[in-house]
């Protein structure tokens, strides 16, 4: 199939992303539109506070990997890292231990801190991160004010809320969700420059990020939702479940947590036809298109799986095909 019509190239687009999944994404739309203008805004509930340092594990997954700074085997932290001050804080006994904080990154996390504690914004403090690694796109925080993803779980016989990193990465996901709570959504504003970008935009995409916990979350603080619905643009997603499983991550842990099934339809259906106007599933789900369909989105099904950057540019060519064709 040839590449869509050179205006597709130079088209605005915003981008709602979490970490890995929406950082690789971003990686190959950048190849299928290389001139085209690219706002991205970062999913921060995944946000924790450690050793007195703001850490957003979701903003510095993108700016790294569009930077050229990730650790490409596991998609997030640093390349050539090392762990010296986790191991020093650790010998004086200071966690958590469960969390791979690595000397490079700490730079970051402690210019951000330094930044903010200084006065400047969220927003202001990642555009100057984004100075040093030039990603390729504008990444906006949804927003800048805190907001903190919970996770209610029952252990040792009463529930607790727990944040979401100590869920995700110390417990595995290997407890059940009995909820997830975007503390601080309700009240926060969306960061300058994101509802802007949404009413100029030509194209909004939903990556194959995490749909409860990534955009969920972003969609969570108020006027972002309302303002993507309402920015008569075509708004296209990407499944991140392929074959009734997440590609990658532990999404279905989640997705029940909400009361929706680990398949391509049912987190069409969770974004809704209010919201979503096309929706790509991955070949083995082809089955599904008709389900999707008659739900009011557009659905096509192509391969999803981000092998590589070539096989991830032409699912981001197959987005803003699909984006045309809802447009017409
Ligand atoms: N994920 C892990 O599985 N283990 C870790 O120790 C870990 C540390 C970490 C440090 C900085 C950072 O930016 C991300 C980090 N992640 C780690 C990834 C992160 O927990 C999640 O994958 C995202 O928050 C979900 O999008």
């Amino acid at each position: 199939m040839s590449y869509p019509p050179d205006k597709l190239l130079y088209m605005r687009i915003v981008v709602l992303a979490g970490g890995i999944g929406g950082a690789r994404f971003l990686r190959g739309l950048k190849q299928a539109a290389p001139d085209a203008d690219i706002t991205v805004i970062g999913n921060t509930g995944d946000d924790i506070h450690l050793f007195g340092l703001k850490v957003c594990p979701d903003l510095d997954t993108v700016m790294y990997t569009l930077g050229g700074g990730i650790n490409e085997e596991q998609g997030w932290g640093r390349t050539d890292e090392s762990f010296q001050v986790k191991e020093e804080l650790a010998a004086y006994g200071v966690g958590p231990e469960w969390f791979g904080l690595g000397d490079r990154d700490f730079a970051t996390h402690i210019v951000r801190t330094q930044m903010l504690g200084a006065g400047y914004p969220l927003s202001a403090v990642t555009e100057a991160l984004c100075a040093r690694w030039k990603p390729g796109v504008r990444l906006l925080p949804m927003s800048d004010d805190r907001v903190e993803t919970h996770v209610a779980v029952d252990m040792d016989g009463e529930r607790r809320a727990i944040h979401f990193q100590e869920y995700w990465v110390k417990l595995r996901a290997s407890v059940e969700a009995q909820a997830i709570v975007p503390v601080g959504a309700e009240q926060a504003k969306p960061a300058p420059g994101v509802l802007e970008a949404i009413a100029e935009a030509d194209v909004i995409l939903f990556p194959p990020s995490n749909p409860v916990v990534s955009v969920g979350t972003i969609l969570a603080v108020p006027g972002i939702r309302e303002a993507i619905a309402e920015a008569g643009v075509p708004v296209v997603g990407l499944s991140p479940i392929v074959g009734d499983a997440p590609v990658r991550g532990m999404a279905d842990k989640v997705l029940a947590a909400v009361g929706v099934e680990s398949t391509a339809s049912a987190v069409a259906t969770h974004y809704g036809s209010g919201l979503l106007d096309g929706w790509l599933v991955d070949t083995v789900d082809a089955g599904a298109v008709a389900a999707v369909e008659a739900a009011g989105i557009r659905c096509r099904s192509v391969p999803l799986m981000m092998t590589d950057v070539d096989a991830t540019a032409e699912m981001a060519r197959q987005a803003l095909v699909l984006a045309e064709e809802v447009r017409a």
